[in-house]
């Protein structure tokens, strides 16, 4: 039977590790469905298997639900919906849903034997072990990274502030930038050859460069906005803050095709920063914690990586300082990642979650 059950001594919006200080060893789990839609499919009996999705470590906001991972089956029951909704004033039409939610809650976990047998299979979540630090300018709004023969290649961003530079891995010390101009902000970047390509956010233009000493060899042009980048050797793989990927000719910059990224029936939208990993692409998503592994070849969603609690919060005090930043190092298999206005860099190994 459902119960509710006070979590709000868990808000802490300065923490990252909600889900580790929980003491029931609980995660949050983000709807993407709205509230009310949750209330008519449950009014209606509908299950609601497909609707959660963990964001371990998150700090809960409003219309989402806090859950149990199952011991059993690992699978989620529904335990509770956000208490801080119920405190504030506009949260009293939300407390008549809840109450709704609560009396479906039971039905919810009466249905638990039949989601078991139809919820869909969960993604495998990987969090990491860091192997290595190096310093990172922590100006550096980063939007782009890759990696070629023992140094970093970076791109930033913002308007007036967007720079390429290629950086000393052990060291963190810039070896060689240039600025872009004032009315690019500078997005992904990824290397070809002895290409460097660099996107615009919302100039419609790419920036392709000489890797040996960043000189413009020419521009190209793209419908929509230019957010990560990134190369199998052969294509380029571009985001544009959607849930889908294009695939671009690394000769022309046309288009070859595009797909859409999903987790099980899910569209993974805000893909910012990429970076081919043996044969996979991984994606920071915009504003999360989280890298997405991407099968080029399908789009599906073949894991998560929680880089949660990687960088300590007091250096976070930016809102803007979210991961960003995924660069392969394929000759040792070295994986690196950091985040805009990061002092560090880190490299790490990734680590199967348990789940118990
Ligand atoms: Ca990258």
């Amino acid at each position: 039977m459902c119960a509710i059950v006070d979590f709000s001594h868990c808000f802490d919006s300065a923490s990252d590790s909600i889900a580790q200080t929980h003491p029931r060893g609980g995660c949050w789990v983000k709807l993407r469905t709205p509230l009310v839609e949750i209330w008519h499919r449950l009014a209606q009996g509908q299950s609601v298997e497909a609707m959660p999705r963990i964001w371990e470590g998150e700090t809960p906001r409003q219309g989402q639900l806090c859950c149990e991972p199952n011991r059993e089956s690992h699978r989620l029951a529904a335990r509770f919906f956000d208490v801080a909704i119920m405190s504030s004033v506009a949260g009293k039409l939300f407390s008549v849903i809840a109450v709704v939610l609560y009396s479906a809650c039971g039905n919810f976990a009466m249905q638990g034997q039949q989601l078991r047998a139809v919820g869909p299979k969960r993604t495998p979540v990987y969090t990491y072990q860091v192997i290595r630090t190096f310093a990172h300018d922590p100006a550096a709004f980063t939007q782009g990274l890759a990696y070629k023969e023992g140094f970093l290649y970076e791109g930033t961003g913002l308007y007036g502030g967007s720079s390429l530079r290629k950086v000393k891995l052990q060291t963190g010390e810039i070896l060689q930038q240039i600025k872009l101009q004032p009315s690019f902000f500078g997005e992904g970047i990824t290397i070809l050859g002895d290409r460097v390509v660099q996107l615009t956010y919302q100039s419609q233009t790419g920036l392709v460069y000489s890797l040996n000493d960043f000189h413009l060899l020419r521009q190209f042009s793209y419908s929509g906005e230019g957010w990560g980048l990134t190369t199998d050797g052969h294509d380029f793989f571009m985001s544009d803050g959607t849930d889908e990927i294009r695939v671009l000719d690394s000769q022309t910059f046309k288009e070859k095709r595009r797909f859409v990224v999903r987790d099980g029936n899910e569209a993974i939208d805000r893909l910012n920063e990429l970076e081919f990993v043996e044969g996979e692409i991984f994606a920071n998503v915009w504003q999360t914690d989280r890298i997405a592994r991407i099968s080029p070849r399908t789009g599906k969603v073949v894991g998560w990586i929680d880089l949660s609690g990687i960088l300590s919060a007091m250096y976070r005090t930016d809102p803007g300082a979210i991961p960003n930043g995924i660069a392969y190092d394929p000759v040792h298999k070295r994986l690196f990642v950091t985040g805009k206005l990061w002092p560090r860099l880190f490299e790490i190994r990734l680590v199967p979650r348990r789940t118990d």
